[in-house]
């Protein structure tokens, strides 16, 4: 009886919990609505069976009770009763997979017109590159990385030598474009992941992942690691700062090509010394 009672108050504070949490998403700031619909359906099949399943087990130990004069009766099987387990359990594990599967099939599908950012992850900061004027990202090599080129390019690709590098781990993009995030990581797992933009991803060292968004909303938001990096994993935080295009134009034309940071370290360009010959 007593545990019976303790099952239905447990239901009860998790509901309560459930309605007065200040915890919640972030305001949505990129198309990824699908995502929260994934999490809501998610949230609502899993509260549904958890209500209903505790509160059928805390009615069945108050009736089912021992009482003096009552005796079990065995019953083994019953054909009926696992015919609807079947059915319901299948529904409900259907219900649960059936958004998940629609969003991610949008997530790894990528828009044509998307434009490329990379986010460049290390214990602990981030970096980003853009691809230049000539759209296309130069070819990088972690046994190139110098003080003098913390993004590892490679100084004999024409595709580098406009890349735009942002050293720092503020980045600006423009509203209402997608966004195709291309993810590399020099040292351990990290995890790209932006709250109110709902997509991350892992960032795997010795390949480069990616995601996409197309942001909705002007605004600063946090870019954080979501994968535990290392003892200041906490530390690895970043800006996401969302502007309309002219504002995103201007910030990117204040930002140093390869070429122009290369000829400040006094190195003459092209490059073609490789800083480990022998490796
Ligand atoms: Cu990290």
């Amino acid at each position: 009886m007593a545990i019976a009672i303790a099952i239905a108050a447990l239901v009860l504070i998790s509901i309560a919990f459930q309605l007065l949490s200040p915890w919640w998403l972030t305001p949505l700031a990129s198309n990824w609505g699908s995502i929260d619909t994934a999490l809501q359906v998610t949230l609502w099949v899993c509260g549904i069976f958890f209500v209903a399943l505790n509160m059928f087990l805390a009615f069945s130990l108050f009736r089912y009770r021992h009482r003096e004069g009552h005796r079990a009766h065995y019953d083994p099987e019953s054909v009926t009763l696992e015919r609807r387990l079947t059915v319901w359990t299948a529904v409900g594990i259907a219900a649960l997979l059936a958004p998940g599967l629609i969003a991610w099939n949008k997530f790894v599908t990528v828009p044509k017109d998307a434009s490329v950012v990379e986010a460049v992850g290390q214990q602990w900061q981030w970096s980003f590159r853009f691809p230049g004027k000539d759209g296309v990202l130069g070819t990088v090599n972690s046994r190139l990385i110098t003080p003098d080129n913390t993004f590892g390019l490679n100084p004999d690709d024409p595709f580098g030598r406009d890349d735009i590098l942002v050293e720092s781990s503020e980045v600006h993009l423009p509203r209402g474009r997608p966004i195709k995030v291309l993810l590399r990581s020099k040292d351990v797992l990290h995890d790209f992941f932006v709250p109110q933009i709902r997509a991350k991803m892992d960032l795997v060292p010795g390949t480069v992942t990616y995601l996409w968004f197309t942001p909705t909303r002007t605004g600063t938001f946090e870019i954080l690691c979501a994968e535990l990096c290392g003892v200041s994993h906490y530390t690895m935080r970043g800006a996401l700062v969302v502007d309309e295009e002219p504002a995103f134009n201007a910030w990117l034309s204040q930002q140093p090509t390869f070429a122009q940071l290369t000829a400040e370290a006094g190195q003459a360009a092209p490059n073609t010394s490789n800083p480990r010959p022998n490796s």
